[in-house]
């Protein structure tokens, strides 16, 4: 039997759903600091998909709430048809963003294979933010602070539409962890959902490892582990290659024991790194970071017993 495992890496060098230019050099910035030979060097088999295309960012202001939707939704279609394909060939997608916006593309791909395959879907949501706001309660109409709620079906059509189902999946589906940045109309959705949100201050008052036995709870043999890595999650003194930093993240142990806890349950199949921006780096520190906890995610260790 053939155990090994392949993973395509998927770039998608976008920033078009962000607040910030520079998104769209994360892609490279990963490769610069060899995800690709390191997962190799962990046993995987690995293949580079190269990068998709799509639309320039015209940098405009909001129309209807969104700024960049029709952009937004070609870079999304081109992510879900890309994942789809890997997903259906019996690869782990890891999509390199870009910005969270594709999310949507990737994780609706995701959905619909697990439609298929009567698999349970499972989303670990490392973040900052929530990305549950909607035109009416986004404070800046950036694209990537919706991914989450247009997965759910609350978006523009454009967007909750992508894939073969509508919605894609719903709020219990999400395990949110590392929240520390949510606007005020969008906590009143993300309550109203009833999501499972793991924020920072669940992290200060019972510790990482608890918040993930609690997060990874219910995975078991069938479920799909679905990880969308933004890494603004991380603690800003040791992530500052992001367009929008919020300090009180966690910190380096923090991180590598969170994805040393995915990894032990042997269910990751799907993982998006995303916005990642080299503008605000400094010697691709960020993106090296990232590759350090990827490999975690991919089961290396520093468990000596
Ligand atoms: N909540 C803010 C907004 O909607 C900021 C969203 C920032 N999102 C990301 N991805 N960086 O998590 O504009
Ligand atoms: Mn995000
Ligand atoms: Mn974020
Ligand atoms: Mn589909």
């Amino acid at each position: 039997m053939n155990t090994t495992r392949t993973v395509s890496l998927i770039g998608a060098p976008t920033d078009i759903g962000a607040g910030h230019r520079g998104a769209s050099m994360g892609p490279e910035a990963l490769r610069v600091a060899r995800l690709g030979e390191r997962l190799g060097a962990r046993g995987l088999q690995v293949i580079d998909r190269g990068n998709l295309q799509g639309p320039l960012n015209p940098w405009l202001p909001p129309e209807n709430g969104y700024r960049h939707l029709s952009e937004v939704a070609v870079w999304n279609m081109a992510v879900h048809t890309a994942v789809r394909q890997e997903l259906q060939a019996g690869r782990v997608p890891i999509l390199l963003g870009g910005d969270h916006s594709l999310a949507i593309g990737s994780i609706s791909a995701v959905a619909d294979h697990c439609r298929d395959q009567n698999r349970k879907l499972r989303v670990l949501w490392l973040d900052a933010h929530a990305d549950f706001n909607t035109a009416e309660a986004t404070p800046s109409g950036n694209i990537h602070g919706m991914p989450v709620a247009c997965l759910c079906g609350n978006g523009p059509a454009e967007l909750t539409g992508i894939g073969n189902h509508a919605p894609s999946t719903s709020p219990h589906v999400f395990r949110q962890v590392g929240i520390r940045s949510v606007d005020e109309g969008e906590k009143r959705l993300v309550r109203e959902a009833g999501m499972e949100v793991y924020d920072m201050r669940h992290i200060d008052e019972v510790g990482m490892k608890r918040t993930m036995e609690e997060a990874l709870a219910d995975v078991d043999e069938n479920t799909h582990l679905h990880i969308s890595f933004d890494v603004d999650f991380l603690d800003p003194s040791i992530a500052p290659g992001v367009g929008t930093t919020v300090r009180g993240g966690p910190t380096y142990r923090e991180a590598q024991l969170c994805m040393e806890m995915i990894a032990d349950t042997g269910r990751l199949a799907s993982l998006d790194i995303v916005e990642l921006n080299p503008a605000y780096d400094k010697r691709n520190q960020t993106a090296k970071l990232a590759v350090d906890l990827v490999e975690s995610l991919f089961g290396k260790s520093t468990l000596i017993r």
